[in-house]
C-alpha cells in the first residue's frame, strides 16, 4: 500500500499544491467533526491529519470511523505518541524527531511499537520531522524535550532536511508546532524545497490563506492548518482555495 505517497509525488511532479485539515481527536464532537466533514468536502480538502502532541481521550478510532463513514477524503495519522494509531486511517506519518536529539523519539519509540505498527496494515510514510522555534514554547517543543531549529538559522534546517532525505525519509516536515505564535519563514521553507526532492508538509501557526499562499509558492507541497480552523471553521474554505491557486510551472 503506497497510493497515498504516490499521490503526493504525482502531485509534485505536476506542481500541484496539497491543504491538509489537521484535526486534534481531543477537541472535537460528532457534531463539529461533521461540520469540519461537510467543509472539508466542499472545499476540496486533500487529506485529513489526525492527531496532537497530547490526545488525552480514547475516541480516536471513534473518531476516524466517523470520519471514513461520512467521506472519502484520505486520513493521514499524524500522531504524537505510538498510542495513537489507528487501524482505520489510510497512512501513518511515521515520525522520526530529525530536529532534536532525543534518542527515543528519533528511534526509541519506533523500535518498541514497531510489530503493532507493522501489524497495522496502515500506508507508512517515513517523514523527517523538523521542529522549528515558533517564538514561544509550544506543546510539541515541551514534550519533545528537544530543542527546535531556531527559526532564522535557515541552513541548520536545510542540512538537517538533507541528511533526513538521505536516511531514506519519504517526506519532509517542518512544523513550527501547534499554534506558534510565528509560523516558519518563506526563506527557511525556500532553502529547504529547492534543496530536496521528496514532498515537502509545512505547518504551524499558519492563520490567513495568504500564508498558506506565499508558503505554497516558497516550495511546500502540503499545507497543515489546525488551530485557526479550531477557531474559525470558515477558513477551511478560503485556505484550502488559497492553496490551489498555486501551481507551479515545472521544467522538464
Ligand atoms: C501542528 O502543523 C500543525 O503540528 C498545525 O499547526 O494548529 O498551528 O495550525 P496549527
Amino acid at each position: 500500500r503506497n497510493s497515498i505517497y504516490q499521490s503526493l509525488v504525482e502531485k509534485k511532479k505536476q506542481g500541484k499544491k496539497s491543504f491538509a485539515v489537521l484535526i486534534d481527536p481531543d477537541k472535537v464532537d460528532i457534531a463539529l467533526l461533521d461540520q469540519l466533514i461537510a467543509l472539508s468536502i466542499e472545499a476540496k480538502v486533500d487529506y485529513l491529519f489526525v492527531g496532537g502532541s497530547l490526545v488525552v481521550s480514547n475516541h480516536l478510532d471513534e473518531c476516524i470511523q466517523h470520519i471514513k463513514e461520512n467521506c472519502s477524503i484520505p486520513v493521514i495519522l499524524f500522531p504524537g505518541s505510538p498510542s495513537q494509531i489507528s487501524k482505520y486511517a489510510d497512512a501513518l506519518l511515521y515520525l522520526s524527531l530529525i530536529s532534536g536529539r532525543n534518542p527515543e523519539l528519533l528511534i526509541g519509540q519506533h523500535v518498541i511499537s514497531a510489530p503493532f505498527v507493522k501489524q497495522s496494515g496502515l500506508e507508512i510514510m517515513s517523514t523527517g520531522y523538523m521542529v522549528v522555534d515558533g517564538g514561544a514554547p509550544t506543546t510539541v517543543s515541551y514534550i519533545s524535550n528537544a530543542s527546535p531549529i531556531p527559526a532564522d538559522k535557515n541552513e541548520i534546517a536545510l542540512c538537517t532536511a538533507l541528511a533526513g532525505e538521505m536516511l531514506g525519509m519519504k517526506l519532509i516536515y517542518m512544523d513550527a508546532g501547534s499554534g506558534a505564535k510565528r509560523a516558519i519563514t518563506e526563506g527557511m521553507i525556500k532553502k529547504v524545497a529547492s534543496n530536496i526532492e521528496v514532498p515537502l508538509i509545512v505547518g504551524g501557526g499558519i492563520t490567513t490563506p495568504e500564508k498558506a499562499y506565499l508558503n505554497c509558492k516558497a516550495g511546500a507541497d502540503v499545507i497543515v492548518v489546525g488551530n485557526a480552523i479550531e477557531k474559525d471553521i470558515a477558513l477551511i474554505k478560503e485556505m484550502s482555495a488559497a492553496v490551489h491557486s498555486v501551481e507551479l510551472k515545472i521544467e522538464s
